[in-house]
């Protein structure tokens, strides 16, 4: 007897497969390909349980496509730009690279000591030129394509990170990664257009449903945030004195134009300024504006936020009842989105309305609900559903729908208004102000302005050579040999962009890189990235649903247009796993609650972790990391290994279609064929839970009853030939269905069963139909009354169904060829009869 020692066998197994290269996967038109991703780790020091969670749940995918026979592509790399390599390399002192390549190094073994079925030849790193260049080519071409240009905006900063911030990246008013306020900066950045590309990353939207959890296309949706409306102009009571002589707002709702009263501007809408010039109230309107700019944008557009203004002293006409609208101040009207000024309509919009309450200013009902009549003294809330339009002159008693085109048709043939699209998508910031990134390849002569560098002087090599600064600020600046350059243009001294991209610029390709990571004068290899893209199944967390997925959709469609690519969506399928907490909470240093796989894997074995991580829970739930729980799972493996160890001298050799109906007739025991029925109907049931419903707890669970069975039927089976090739061929089985979850244990056993394949390769099992049915029954198919076939199948089996199943035997067909079907007869239970001329 042998104990189970998870170490010895599991660093085995790696390194045969790794020497046999079961792994490395060759582009093959002439199979079908599997691609399964997981998103690549940030290199920030070690494995955390949360990646061997997403690993793991990738890896059971990927093996078990790969012995249903796909050709599959799972590679590996690191994300490797990015702030906290800085904020290290300050801390200790280190440099950002030296830093990064020792977290690669160690975290690479980490990964292999996991077992992970990857293609290592393929990793790609996005820290090394070899990576960034093609992404600066990308830029240059979206440069070419005015996909990328130069502006000045206000921007999120962070003070502390001190660089800006793209939206997505404020959480709450807060930096994303350091959680401190941000505040507003103007800068001059570069911009990805991706606002072009807004109405086809709706579109398609429809077509990932099938794929994507809802939630996630509907964050898509929601961020993306087409609001369809229209423009309308309200003449100023008085022009303003640099001409100026109207407001325009941007409104979903025309049909309450009647009901609005006032008016609400941003305080950065260039028009205040023109419309207090000579009023008393000046200065405390710019005060107050000032206040306002002051405050970040994310909480300006916070429904909960209260509300505040002041009035101008000014006045605008509504065009429809020609009654005077007071022009206000308002904290909660954004610059950035429509027109920066808002037709208020107290009695119908929520914010309105409590910026009415509060300031006392006039409230119109104009929507009714049906049958009913608001009272606006008496509301308490807006009316904000649908109704019809009362107080509204000729458009009284329209429903309010129809009213939206009918309003906007009338205003439009006086100029006053035009039908609009809105998008709350903004364009993408992609300047950095940190070191550690991708150098934009641009310079800035004297003579000639904002210049591209040359595709041939193409990677701007990030220096190495630089120390960074202890407040954080970029080094690249005041790096001569780096700033220093010739103009590209002119070959006069000029200066180069210090900026660096965005990291998410390099996660947003990453993916298709790995279809060919070797190529040294392209990106892409063209036949490869056409046979291996679009990725079949991405995994990962869902606090990526919006940021990366976006970008990487954009840069997608980005890519085709400019010729490198032909698809149009870079992931079929998205599975957004949970996390994996420690007693119900998010493990954390501070409270000391981490988990460390390296430690799990040093007493359990990668196997028993693989397996817990997997059967605690299904995969898009969170997970609680109990110690109960690895060690239920560390018991389970060695059942297994026990089993095996016992057995292994007494199962005969079968060949690879397992035992057959025979075997169980002629080993005579109830236990023998109940046994066989469970092994097909786990085969079944485990491909159908990890390929189709990613439930990968259930199916270890169904595992778990085969050995149980396995176990409980084995002396009985031993006893006899036919018997112990049934039992052979539960204990095979059950060790092909597991391999995928604890591939060492499983490949292990499968050689001491003296297999000389190996299981990583093998194919999956074939299920036989008949030994799914419990008591099966046998019918006999005759044609022109002779015995052809004979069928196992499902007392209760529908008539259309077996006739169906005769007419498919090979036998019978042979039978009938070159003959007409006359009749077909099914007698239950007994035979089918069937008549041919
Ligand atoms: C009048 C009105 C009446 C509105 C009503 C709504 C309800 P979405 O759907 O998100 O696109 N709005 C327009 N520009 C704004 C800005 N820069 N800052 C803050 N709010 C702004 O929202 C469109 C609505 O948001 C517009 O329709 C406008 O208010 C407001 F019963 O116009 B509405
Ligand atoms: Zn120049």
């Amino acid at each position: 007897q042998e104990g189970y020692s998870p170490e010895s066998i599991e660093a085995k197994w790696q390194g045969i497969w790794e020497e046999r290269k079961v792994f490395h996967c060759e582009t093959d038109p002439s199979r079908p390909k599997y691609y399964v991703l997981e998103m690549f780790p940030y290199p920030s020091g070690r494995i955390h349980i949360g990646h061997a969670r997403v690993y793991s749940i990738g890896d059971v995918l990927a093996r078990y496509k790969r012995m249903q026979g796909f050709n599959v592509l799972h590679p590996m790399g690191w994300d490797a730009f990015g702030m906290p390599a800085e904020n290290a390399a300050i801390k200790h002192g280190v440099h950002p690279a030296g830093w990064t390549f020792e977290n690669i190094d160690t975290m690479r073994v980490q990964l292999q000591r996991m077992g992970y079925s990857l293609d290592w030849r393929r990793e790609v790193t996005t820290c090394v030129p070899e990576y960034y260049r093609w992404e600066q080519l990308f830029f240059l071409k979206f440069l070419e394509k005015g996909l990328a240009y130069r502006k000045q905006a206000p921007q999120n900063w962070c003070e502390t990170c001190h660089t800006v911030l793209a939206n997505e990246q404020v959480i709450d008013g807060q930096c994303w990664r350091c959680d401190s306020q941000v505040v507003q900066r103007d800068l001059t950045q570069w911009f990805l257009r991706i606002t072009d590309y807004a109405q086809e990353l709706l579109d398609d939207l429809d077509t990932l449903e099938q794929g994507w959890p809802e939630r996630v296309v509907s964050m898509q949706r929601n961020w993306i945030g087409r609001s369809t409306g229209a423009y309308i102009s309200f003449d100023l009571e008085r022009p303003a004195e640099d001409g100026t002589a109207n407001i325009r707002v941007f409104t979903t709702r025309p049909d309450t134009l009647f009901g609005a009263t006032f008016m609400s501007l941003a305080a950065e809408h260039p028009l205040v300024e023109q419309l207090i010039k000579d009023s008393p109230n000046a200065e405390a309107v710019r005060a107050f504006c000032t206040k306002v700019k002051n405050t970040d944008r994310l909480q300006r557009g916070a429904e909960d936020q209260e509300k505040e203004g002041i009035f101008t002293g000014a006045y605008c006409i509504n065009p429809l009842t020609g009654r005077r609208m007071p022009i206000w101040v308002a904290n909660f009207v954004l610059m950035g989105y429509g027109t920066g000024a808002v037709m208020a309509v107290p009695a119908h919009d929520q914010r309105d309305f409590e910026f009415a309450t509060k300031y006392d200013l006039p409230m119109q009902v104009v929507i009714q609900p049906a049958g009913d009549t608001l009272d606006p003294a008496a509301m308490t809330a807006a009316y904000v559903d649908p109704g019809v339009l009362v107080n509204s002159g000729a458009f009284d008693g329209q429903p309010n729908e129809e009213a939206k085109k009918a309003i906007v048709e009338h205003l439009q043939s006086q100029d006053k208004a035009e039908p609009a699209v809105t998008w709350r998508l903004r364009d993408w910031n992609i300047s950095r102000q940190r070191y550690w990134g991708a150098p934009i390849p641009v310079l800035y002569c004297d003579d000639c302005g904002v210049v591209p560098e040359k595709e041939e002087n193409l990677p701007v090599v990030l220096p190495l050579d630089v120390k960074t600064r202890e407040d954080g600020r970029s080094p690249l600046p005041d790096y001569a040999p780096f700033v220093q350059a010739p103009c590209p243009r002119c070959g006069k001294p000029a200066r180069r962009e210090t900026d660096t991209m965005d990291t998410f610029v390099e996660s947003s390709w990453y993916y298709i890189r790995y279809s060919a990571p070797w190529e040294h004068g392209r990106p892409f290899d063209p036949e490869a990235l056409k046979y291996w893209l679009p990725v079949d199944q991405y995994i990962g967390g869902v606090e990526h649903a919006i940021l990366h997925l976006l970008y990487s959709r954009f840069f997608v469609k980005a890519l085709r247009d400019l010729g490198w690519l032909e698809f149009d969506e870079p992931f079929k399928a998205l599975l957004a796993q949970g996390m994996v907490l420690k007693d119900g909470t998010k493990m954390s240093k501070s409270k000391g609650n981490v988990v460390s796989p390296d430690e799990m894997t040093a007493r359990y074995g990668a196997d028993a972790v693989r397996c817990f991580l997997l059967f605690a829970a299904p995969p898009e739930r969170d997970l609680d990391w109990s110690d109960t729980g690895i060690e239920g799972s560390f018991r389970f493996v060695q059942r297994v290994w026990r089993l095996i160890d016992e057995l292994r001298h007494s199962l005969p050799a079968l060949s690879a279609a397992g035992s057959t109906t025979a075997d169980v007739a002629e080993a005579g025991l109830p236990e023998a064929a109940e046994l066989r029925h469970k092994e097909h109907v786990t085969i079944q049931k485990v491909a159908e839970d990890i390929g189709e419903k990613f439930q990968f707890n259930t199916a270890i669970a169904a595992v778990m009853e085969l050995v149980n069975q396995i176990y409980q039927g084995k002396d009985a089976l031993l006893a006899s030939p036919a018997g112990a090739r049934v039992l052979s061929s539960a204990v095979s089985t059950m060790l092909t269905v597991l391999a995928p979850v604890t591939p060492h244990l499983c490949e292990e056993c499968w050689s001491r069963l003296g297999h000389a394949d190996l299981l990583a390769a093998a194919p999956w099992p074939t299920v036989d139909p008949a030994a799914l049915v419990k008591d099966a029954i046998t019918v006999v198919v005759q044609v022109n009354g002779k015995l052809r076939a004979r069928l196992d199948v499902a007392p209760d089996i529908a008539e259309d169904v077996i006739k169906a199943l005769a007419l498919a035997e090979p036998n019978v067909q042979k039978h009938l060829d070159g003959k007409t079907v006359q009749k077909v007869v099914y007698v239950p239970g007994k035979l089918v009869s069937v008549v041919v001329k």
